[in-house]
């Protein structure tokens, strides 16, 4: 989303710059969309082997987006063009194709085979990310949590926490609202239904980015975007279904953010109120994504491969396993651990830490079960932002300099709405 996520949220209204190229695994995490934005790419020559091998032509506008055979493969040309615009204007998303029992899925939603087929190279292994107990009955204890959190932070970029002092039930809610918000007629959705994230707060719809991908994720968001308001919304604007469960899980959510900030700056040798003064937690982004259970998930992504643009991520996931990291070159599965959230570092927070801290790439694949909910809830500053960033002066030293330059956060992020996809990345930021 960038997201289906904030900033890829934001951007998905703007023309798709991007050129194509394969990605390979470890240029992937460089080149990731931000919080979403999607990488998954082609070379022209692949893209138009593939429109040829299916053979489309512009042909008379189908009302429904067409689906694929045994052996199907992405590409472009007028009629994607024609099945997106289509998908787009009936506004009932992925689940209203999958409401209609479909045993194959469009081709519009098909990655191209040369990406489908480089996972092939890439084994996951048997291992898992760090549960880390938050639960800190006192001063010493608490530094010991803080520990745990920044080396976490520092080896793999993503945990899972456990006795992080929301209650369960506000989390069981919260799941349980956006699940009946994406479950209910399409007609009382459609009013959400919008790409622009200038003009509303709130907004549903499926794939941010469906107009510039190479191929659309199987998946539908509703997002709440604080990003332009300062951290400010209005509780009304969230629809009724899960508005009460919403409001109290972003009180919490947005508590618990800053404490562990906190504790990460404390993990850092930093004074406590250090990470927080950067006004990480000001503005923010809630991504409450809709997986439903796909009939040819090998085919397709629940979201295409990225690194969050944050300063840092907390998730919330149901109970089915479908978000993995890439980490040494390997896809590690994000296993839901019930009452436990997953916190990682983004982009921004990486940059700050000098590259102490890990931002790392990561995606969600398709299953054949579900429904899946999870809901992202992005720290991104504000674009309002008057503060300089870049590495931290205590982070950094003469055996120790700097790598990145200083920048606004609305330069930081004028230049993931702004630039090619395959150029985003902290790179950019890098000094030569
Ligand atoms: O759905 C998930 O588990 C992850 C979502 C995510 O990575 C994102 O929205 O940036
Ligand atoms: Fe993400």
């Amino acid at each position: 989303m960038r997201t289906p996520s904030w900033l890829a949220v934001v951007f998905s209204f703007l023309p798709s710059k991007r050129t194509n190229k394969i990605v390979t695994p470890r240029t992937q995490s460089r080149n990731a969309s931000r919080n979403g934005r999607t990488t998954e790419s082609t070379t022209p020559r692949t893209q138009s082997r593939n429109a040829s091998r299916n053979g489309r032509t512009t042909t008379s506008e189908p009302t429904t987006p067409r689906t694929v055979g045994e052996t199907p493969t992405s590409g472009g040309g007028d009629d994607r063009a024609t099945y997106l615009k289509a998908f787009d204007e009936s506004k009932a998303g992925v689940k209203g194709l999958v409401d209609t029992g479909t045993a194959t899925i469009p081709s519009i939603f098909v990655r191209p085979r040369e990406e489908r087929l480089k996972d092939y190279e890439i084994s996951s292994k048997n291992i898992s990310v760090p549960t880390i107990d938050m639960n800190a009955r006192d001063e010493r204890t608490k530094n010991i949590v803080a520990k745990e959190l920044t080396d976490a932070a520092k080896e793999w970029g993503f945990f899972q926490v456990v006795n992080h002092g929301i209650p369960l039930d506000v989390l069981e809610n919260m799941l349980e609202g956006i699940r009946r918000f994406h479950e209910q007629d399409t007609e009382v959705k459609k009013p959400y239904y919008n790409r622009d994230y200038h003009a509303n707060t709130v907004i549903y719809n499926s794939n941010h980015d469906l107009f510039s991908s190479n191929a659309a994720n199987w998946r539908d968001t509703m997002s709440v975007n604080t990003l332009f308001t300062n951290g400010h919304y209005d509780p009304e604007d969230i629809p009724p279904a899960c508005r009460d469960a919403a409001l109290r899980y972003i009180k919490e959510i947005t508590n618990l953010g800053d404490y562990i900030l906190s504790l990460l700056s404390i993990g850092l040798g930093l004074k406590p109120e250090r990470l927080g003064e950067l006004e990480s937690t000001k503005g923010w982004s809630l991504s409450c994504h809709y997986y439903p259970k796909c009939p040819q998930p090998q085919l397709t992504l629940g979201l295409n491969g990225h690194a969050d643009m944050s300063f840092f991520t907390i998730l919330l996931q149901d109970q089915i396993s479908a978000l993995q990291i890439l980490h040494e070159n390997q896809w590690v599965n994000i296993n839901p651990i019930s009452g436990a959230l997953t916190f990682n570092i983004g982009d921004t927070l990486r940059i700050i830490s000098n590259d102490i801290l890990k931002s790392v790439y990561h995606r969600v694949i398709a299953r054949d079960i579900g429904p899946r909910v999870s809901l992202p809830f992005f720290f991104n500053g504000t674009f309002a932002s008057t503060q300089m960033y870049g590495p931290l002066k205590e982070l950094t030293s003469e055996e120790n300099p700097p790598i990145y330059r200083e920048f606004t956060l609305a330069e930081f992020m004028t230049y993931f709405l702004t630039v090619k996809v395959d150029e985003l990345g902290v790179d950019h930021f890098r000094l030569k």
